[in-house]
């Protein structure tokens, strides 16, 4: 490989305590419109587009990192609070492209549940809180939920060349649900 090919090495600055990458070069938002097909209860994810505006789910904050084999992609996901009709906000939730590839997430402020499942009907949860690393392993599908009352947020690093497999999650969902009511946290079916 010549000089000029190979990447250089940088630096990136993080607000741990606010949760913050600095400077990020990519800023993925997804409002309550993209979540459509993934509640329980669609009507109530159409009231609350009406109602509140289409309001903001959650961010990715990224480095430009190349999607290939040998790289580390660093991203910073950031949940908002809420709930629809009692079932808490959650991300889309992904396979990777590349099945075989792991992530780990690194909590850094709010609370929540990451719920995991394989193609063959295995489903994990894993509980996220300031200061724990949860480790998804190749395979696992993966979908983060806040049951808190502020951001979830996470640093988030996997392989280059892992991607985002969205396929089956967009029909299918995830087995558990995970819901909050009257402040008490509920994963359904238990
Ligand atoms: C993490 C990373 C990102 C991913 C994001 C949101 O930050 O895994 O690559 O885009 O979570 O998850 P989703 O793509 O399922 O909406
Ligand atoms: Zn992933």
């Amino acid at each position: 490989m010549s000089e000029q090919e190979i990447f250089q090495p940088f630096g990136v600055d993080f607000d741990l305590a606010a949760g913050a990458m600095e400077e990020p070069d990519v800023h993925i938002v997804r409002k309550a419109s993209s979540m459509r097909g993934h509640y329980q209860d669609s009507s109530a994810l159409e009231e609350l587009i009406r109602s509140g505006d289409d309001p903001l789910h959650y961010e990715v904050f990224e480095k430009n990192i190349p999607e290939q084999y040998g790289h580390l992609r660093i991203a910073v996901s950031k949940l908002q609070p809420g709930t629809v009709a009692g079932e808490c906000f959650m991300t889309k939730g992904h396979y990777h492209e590349v099945e075989a590839t792991a992530e780990i997430y690194l909590c850094l402020r709010g609370e929540g549940l990451m719920v995991m499942k394989t193609a063959s009907g295995q489903c994990e949860l894993q509980r996220m809180a300031p200061g724990r690393l949860v480790y998804v392993p190749p395979y696992w599908a993966h979908r983060s939920v806040n049951c808190g009352t502020e951001a979830l947020i996470s640093l988030c690093i996997y392989p280059g060349e892992a991607g985002h497999n969205y396929g089956d999650i967009e029909k299918q969902g995830f087995p558990k649900r995970v819901y909050k009511q009257n402040g008490e946290v509920r994963i359904l079916p238990s």
